[in-house]
């Protein structure tokens, strides 16, 4: 009788998958905003140290021809979130602090998706797509409905837009966290409220100045874009969003480390204003905005300890990337553009934030799954979007008809097997003229608006010309050969045209 249990896992060795725990790994998204592929020292940066993403670089697919799906915010976390680009449909640009649910409660998203598999999931950090129903008529003194436990969130903790809008709270599942209800909040996008400074009328009591825009309510020395009024308890201290938003990162690993879940981790990091812990002032040599790669690389790094303490570093797939390319001048007097030095934020990538050129989208993008994916680079063609479509299927998920309408399955790529990755993908700059990519070619389709954004200082790719690049061999896009190839560029024309036609977007909202 003593031998069985001596025999039983013999027997069962070859069939050790099963041993293990079943397909339901942990994830964590760590989504920066506005971080370069060339401002993390994994992917060549010489001029800063990021020692945490490094790591999980060398310990995962490092991927060099990622991509957000938009170069601007709201967009880009839009189509990851529901795997559907956002330039089918409207209302999905960069959204104000007082903007409604972008997501509709009857969506299908990512948190849904992770849910049915049974998964808890949590969404903690930068939000910007929207709360309540209809924009301007949130009662932020009040539960904001709909919130993200409407779209399948169990918990959130999230700036409700973006760290130079207003409210500068957080709020927690629907709820401003911290609010007095003896000094209520008042929120416009319209008008200021009576006898409240501007920084645009008060600007000897700002810390930080503007460089363009940004001149309306002042919160802890900062002008906002937004005007609000009260909350005073609930207003976030800039320089503890990282502490504030990592600790409650922590919190909802540990306190979930028993069953499988799903934590949106999005960092403020990089974004304006950028105001580092005095942990990491002055640390990078490049001013605040290397301060806050610093901070960001050290959130990273909290996350990695705690998922090893806890013992969950096996059974965790961590993806790491941004929402869209980088920006040094984005509205704020903060050394950011004199400090440079030879700092190449966007990498060997022309362009920036907002931009049709790949700088826009081509991402930092890192997959770590020890024990489980083999650790290498990737140059395959990927995209955020297709994160729903992919651990939808790692997870069994069948997702409803009409789910996710432009995301594909490439689970292979996404784990280093697959080197290919997607045949062509359409970017969106911020005057959302589109481009499609594939492994050879660029095409920039012909659009409205200026070559040149002087206020941020970057090439936004518009031109009333077709260009074309080749993508193998001038990375810069640098010489724009459409004259040269008119085949390719008939061919790429009207393979994005099939695409924004070809699939039924559902009905506006
Ligand atoms: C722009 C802001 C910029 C930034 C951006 C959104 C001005 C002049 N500029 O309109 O500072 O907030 O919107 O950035 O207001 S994103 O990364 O969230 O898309
Ligand atoms: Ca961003």
């Amino acid at each position: 009788m003593k031998s069985i249990p001596l025999i039983l896992p013999l027997v069962a060795l070859p069939l050790s998958g099963y041993a293990e725990k079943p397909q339901t790994p942990n994830v964590i998204f760590i989504y920066a905003d506005d971080i370069g592929y060339g401002d993390l020292s994994c992917n060549g940066a010489k001029t800063i140290s990021t020692p945490h993403v490094e790591r999980l670089a060398a310990e995962g697919v490092r991927f060099t021809n990622a991509h957000s799906a938009a170069a601007t915010s709201t967009p880009a976390r839009y189509a990851m979130l529901t795997g559907e680009y956002a330039w089918r449909r409207q209302g999905t640009g960069i959204a104000d602090g007082d903007a409604g649910m972008i997501i509709r409660p009857e969506r299908y998203t990512l948190a849904d998706m992770f849910h049915e598999a049974g998964y808890v999931t949590g969404a903690i950090g930068k939000w910007h797509l929207g709360l309540g129903d209809k924009k301007g008529t949130q009662d932020w003194n009040k539960q904001l409905s709909p919130n993200l436990s409407d779209i399948g969130f169990d918990y959130s903790y999230i700036m409700a837009a973006t760290g130079d809008r207003v409210p500068c709270v957080f709020v927690e599942n629907g709820l401003v966290a911290n609010l007095d209800p003896n000094d209520p909040i008042y929120v416009s996008y319209q008008k200021n409220f009576p006898g409240e400074p501007t920084g645009k009328n008060n600007p000897e009591l700002l810390t930080m100045h503007p460089s363009h825009g940004h001149n309306q309510s002042i919160v802890n020395g900062i002008s906002r874009i937004g005007f609000m009024k009260g909350g005073k308890s609930a207003l976030w201290k800039d320089d503890q969003i990282a502490e504030e938003l990592t600790s409650k990162a922590l919190a909802f690993i540990e306190q979930h480390k028993d069953q499988p879940f799903f934590l949106y981790f999005a960092t403020q990091d990089a974004h304006v204003p950028r105001v580092p812990n005095e942990r990491f002032a002055g640390k990078s040599g490049m001013g605040p905005r290397g301060d806050v790669l610093l901070q960001f690389d050290w959130s990273v790094g909290e996350v990695m300890a705690t998922l090893k303490r806890l013992g969950l570093d096996k059974n965790t797939i961590v993806i790491l990337s941004s929402d869209n390319g980088p920006v040094v001048d984005d509205g704020y007097k903060d050394g950011a553009v004199e400090l440079l030095g030879d700092h190449k934020p966007g990498g060997p990538f022309r362009g920036g934030k907002y931009s049709s050129y790949e700088a826009g989208t081509r991402v930092p993008c890192i997959l770590r799954w020890s024990g489980r994916v083999e650790p290498s680079v990737s140059d395959a063609l990927v995209c955020q979007l297709d994160w729903i479509a992919s651990l939808a299927s790692l997870l069994g998920v069948k997702m409803p008809t009409g789910a996710a309408p432009d995301s594909e399955n490439y689970l292979d790529a996404w784990l280093g097997k697959d080197r290919q990755g997607r045949p062509c993908l359409v970017e969106q700059n911020a005057q959302n003229n589109l481009s499609i990519i594939t492994n050879e070619w660029k095409y920039i389709e012909p659009g409205k608006g200026a070559a040149f954004n002087h206020n941020v200082g970057i090439e936004t790719g518009n031109s009333p010309e077709p260009q074309l690049y080749n993508m193998r061999n001038d990375w810069g896009e640098k010489e724009n050969v459409a004259e040269k190839y008119p085949e390719v560029v008939k061919n790429l024309a009207a393979k994005l045209a099939e695409i924004k036609d070809g699939r039924v977007a559902l009905p506006l909202e």
